[in-house]
């Protein structure tokens, strides 16, 4: 088999890059580990920016996100115990984001795939990027017990975090920066109406909490947890007793429970490999970089690093110039540390460490007033949060 462009992972990433490279004429297979079912059972993401929503756009796959999505105007931050709006419209001379789930978003591109009769090879075993420092790089993998080979031009590497692209690099090759955090997220979603139209980051004494939605029927919450803690742990009322204790008294009155229909434990890390290229082989999204999900940010870089990755290969193929290739992964880099640097500000600002002495207690409070009292800190906070230009 042979194609212009390997996509490795059938994400966000892989799934947003292969449509934008349809649109471009650049022939592309996706090859992902897992089936369809599973990667759509995952519960992730679920704000957009306006620029993730553009290139769901441009590849004509946001006709049902435009239906279904709902557009948020600002959020709001809970802090001793008072509510506080942040109002990101006004602050950003116009801009919003939209509340449409990660699921749904690939979804949509994956249907948009079979439209365009575009190749994916799921339930591919032991993938591997092979010779991608030279001018033939090519890709096997084992299916039904079958070694398969597809040669191309380019491998772009979305498998996440846990993938093999990244891990097929040469350490040598490779600069990693980590930060783990001594805790996790315990997430739930259940079949009720948001206990408030806007988002709620929560910052309180025994923990960070967030209230957040997929829409108006139904809820996606959040709570700081120990990373010694397991879902078993938690009975579904123990989980709404916690979350409504980091609540204000009128939210916590306010807020429906009801079943869970998903509930997991995320560990939070922010973490970047430099640099996203080596040779033919392109790094994008989770695979490159993580952050954690307090700044909601983890799916929108996945697409800023895809839009920027697309421009180059559609460049090198009919500009037959390779200075886009050459300037992907300083590029896409810019944009990532930016997020990477709000998202770490954004959980070290509303999650409890454990270490904490109450001086850094307080410097959290105060740095919370000073954010919802200052124009200046609000729009820095607020255009963060929208998402910064590509
Ligand atoms: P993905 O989604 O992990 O997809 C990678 C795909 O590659 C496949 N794969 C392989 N395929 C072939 N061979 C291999 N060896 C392979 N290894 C892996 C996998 O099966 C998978 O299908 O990465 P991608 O596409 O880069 O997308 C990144 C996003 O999924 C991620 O950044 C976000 O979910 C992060 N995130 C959030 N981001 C936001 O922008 N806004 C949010 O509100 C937000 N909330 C969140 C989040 C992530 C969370 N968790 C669980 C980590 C909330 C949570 C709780
Ligand atoms: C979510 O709805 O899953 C969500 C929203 C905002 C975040 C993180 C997760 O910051």
């Amino acid at each position: 088999m042979r194609t212009q462009v390997v996509i490795i992972g059938s994400g966000p990433a892989g799934l947003l890059l292969g449509q934008l490279l349809h649109t471009y004429g650049v022939d592309n297979i996706i090859v992902e580990r897992k089936d369809r079912d599973y990667i759509l059972g995952r519960i992730r993401a679920g704000v957009l920016e306006q620029g993730t929503v553009r290139l769901l756009e441009d590849v004509g796959a946001a006709a049902r996100l435009h239906r279904e999505g709902l557009i948020h105007d600002g959020i709001e931050l809970l802090f001793d115990g008072v509510r506080h709006r942040i109002d990101m419209k006004e602050a950003t001379g116009g801009k919003t984001v939209t509340v449409y789930g990660q699921t749904e978003v690939t979804h949509d591109l994956m249907d948009a795939r079979v439209a365009a009769g575009r190749q994916t090879i799921y339930n591919a075993d032991q993938v591997t990027p092979l010779d991608f420092d030279g001018p033939s790089p090519r890709v096997t993998y084992v299916k039904d017990g079958v070694t398969h080979e597809i040669a191309c031009d380019y491998i772009a590497g979305c498998d996440g975090f846990h993938g093999v692209s990244r891990q097929s690099v040469p350490a040598a090759a490779l600069k990693e920066f980590e930060r783990v955090y001594p805790f996790g997220w315990l997430g739930v979603l259940s079949e009720t109406p948001p206990v408030s139209p806007e988002l709620i980051y929560a910052r309180h004494a025994r923990g960070f909490a967030l209230c957040s939605m997929r829409s108006l029927t139904r809820s996606r919450y959040y709570v700081q947890c120990s990373l010694e803690d397991h879902v078993d742990n938690w009975s579904d009322d123990q989980f709404w007793d916690e979350l409504r204790r980091r609540l204000d008294p009128e939210a916590a009155e306010a807020l429906v429970t009801g079943p869970s229909i998903e509930k997991s434990i995320a560990p939070l890390r922010s973490f970047v490999a430099e640099p996203m290229r080596f040779g033919r082989l392109f790094l994008a999204g989770d695979a490159a970089h993580i952050v954690p999900p307090t700044g909601a940010k983890g799916l929108n870089l996945a697409a800023s690093d895809v839009h920027y990755l697309a421009e180059a290969l559609r460049e090198a193929y009919t500009d037959k110039s390779s200075a886009g290739v050459d300037a992907y992964s300083a590029r896409a880099l810019a944009r990532v540390w930016k997020a990477e640097r709000f998202s770490w500000w954004m959980t070290s600002m509303l999650h409890r460490f454990d270490d904490t002495d109450e001086f850094s207690s307080r410097i959290q409070i105060a740095e919370l007033n000073y954010l919802v009292s200052s124009r200046a800190a609000t729009t820095s906070l607020s255009e963060n949060y929208v998402g910064l230009p590509y």
